[in-house]
């Protein structure tokens, strides 16, 4: 293996959860490296169902060492909710790691995150509102609060007492509410510090240790290509690097340990929050994916935006992942089309585009050109090789394979484990 990135190609959702926990058997770490709660991750094992956020979804797999690495900004006391939930269903989550260079999202990256929504009125990004821009910003602002920094009383007021400068300032002047005090936050974050304490670890080495002597590391992304803060749909993205560059410098290790990308990308297109969606369905198709696919969030419950395939877009997320193997998922929500169209490029005012536009104006203009492929109306849910699906589903299949230009090498017919179709 020994070290392989797992990224949305999307924006979010593709099933990056279920890729991740069919790999745990194979893998000794599954590495969180960016993101934090704002993440939602569904597993299914069984008739059990779980939700992820925060922990990486390799933690299900017994044996693996679940690492949440430097790039990751951490919500503690999310961090222990969900610890508790899982050890109540009896999970191991004893070997769990996180880096003492994370970052902590604290009270007032949360109601920083809120208001400033409210505030942007239209404008607004539709962030899940768990202070994850914030708590970023601090970050690259210099005056972020990390894990270390909870083991050291004095320092964590004064660092908190730095962050906190400009935002009073901002929560009581522009946002007209109450000033946050140094003490309360000091609290709010120590409370958590001596459970915490056996957990952090330098990561970083850890994991290189761990690739020198031959273990398989999985670092599992979250989000997805199209909310990179970099590669994305800027503004409309979230604040960290979800593409598969984003591994790297959120966890610690360098390029030559990884020996491959997969992208994990859903037989439809799906969005949640706000920005450009150019196959974005506004009909009784939309309605059906969302129906049919239950595509609400995970974290918020919000209904997700639902539309068409779009090659542009597979082959963007190839290019800038890199990406070896695609994983194609919940092809067996799109039984019962007659048709099924796949955007193959962009017009942009009369201009046909084959690549993504970077430029955010063209993409907000882009229209989708269409290819309509056969449908089919077979229940494919029960499919376990390539050969038991539909002819037309195997010609969708191929079809995707050749426009997004990567292997496919394994398909979701179905939420559950063994619902997987592997391929080549
Ligand atoms: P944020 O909160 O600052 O990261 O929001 C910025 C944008 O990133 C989007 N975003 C997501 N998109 C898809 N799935 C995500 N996780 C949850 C899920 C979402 C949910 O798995 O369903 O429950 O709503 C996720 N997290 C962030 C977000 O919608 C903004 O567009
Ligand atoms: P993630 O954020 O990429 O991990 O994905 P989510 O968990 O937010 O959303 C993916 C949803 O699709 C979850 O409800 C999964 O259980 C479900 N899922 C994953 N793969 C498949 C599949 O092949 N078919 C179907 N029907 N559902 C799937
Ligand atoms: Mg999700």
């Amino acid at each position: 293996m020994p070290g392989v990135v797992l990224v949305g190609a999307q924006w979010g959702d593709e099933g990056k959860g279920k890729a991740t926990d069919l790999l745990g058997s194979r893998v000794d770490y599954v590495v969180k490296f960016n993101g934090g709660n704002n993440a939602g991750h569904t597993v299914v094992i069984g008739d059990e169902k779980y939700a992820l956020h925060l922990l990486p979804s390799g933690i299900l797999s017994p044996g693996v060492t679940p690492v949440i690495a430097n790039g990751v900004v951490v919500d503690i006391e999310v961090l222990f909710q969900e610890l508790d939930d899982l050890i109540a269903r009896g999970v191991d989550v004893s070997k769990l790691l996180v880096s003492g260079s994370a970052h902590v999202i604290a009270g007032y990256h949360r109601t920083i995150d809120k208001v400033s929504e409210r505030f942007l009125g239209k404008r607004r990004i539709g962030t899940t509102g768990r202070g994850i821009g914030p708590a970023y910003a601090d970050k690259i602002n210099r005056v972020g609060i990390r894990i270390w920094d909870l083991f050291d009383e004095k320092i964590l007021a004064e660092k908190i007492e730095g962050s906190l400068d400009q935002k009073n300032h901002l929560l009581v002047k522009v946002y007209n509410r109450r000033a946050i005090t140094v003490d309360e936050t000091v609290a709010e974050l120590l409370q958590y510090a001596e459970r915490l304490k056996p957990m952090v670890a330098d990561t970083a080495l850890e994991l290189n240790k761990a690739l020198d002597a031959g273990k398989n590391v999985l670092f599992e992304g979250g989000q997805a290509t199209m909310l990179d803060v970099d590669h994305g749909t800027y503004p409309f993205v979230t604040s960290s690097n979800a593409t598969a560059g984003g591994a790297l410098t959120g966890s610690g290790v360098g390029p030559t340990r990884i020996s491959s990308v997969i992208g994990v990308i859903k037989a439809y297109t799906t969005r949640v929050g706000e920005g450009p969606f150019p196959t974005e369905l506004f009909d009784a198709n939309g309605e059906y994916l969302l129906k049919q696919g239950g595509e609400y969030g995970v974290t918020t419950g919000r209904a997700r935006r639902c539309g068409w395939y779009d090659s542009v877009i597979a082959r963007y997320a190839t290019r800038v992942n890199g990406i070896t193997d695609m994983v194609l998922t919940k092809l067996d929500i799109l039984t019962g089309f007659e048709k099924v169209p796949v955007c193959v490029a962009y017009d942009v005012d009369g201009v046909r585009y084959d690549e993504m536009p970077l430029d955010q104006t063209a993409f907000h203009h882009a229209k989708p050109i269409y290819e309509e492929l056969d449908g089919w109306w077979e229940d494919i849910s029960g499919a376990r090789t390539f050969e038991d699906l539909p002819v037309n589903a195997q010609r969708y299949v191929l079809a995707l394979e050749e426009m997004s230009g990567t292997r496919i090498s394994a398909i979701g017919v179905g939420p559950s484990r063994d619902a997987i179709i592997p391929r080549h």
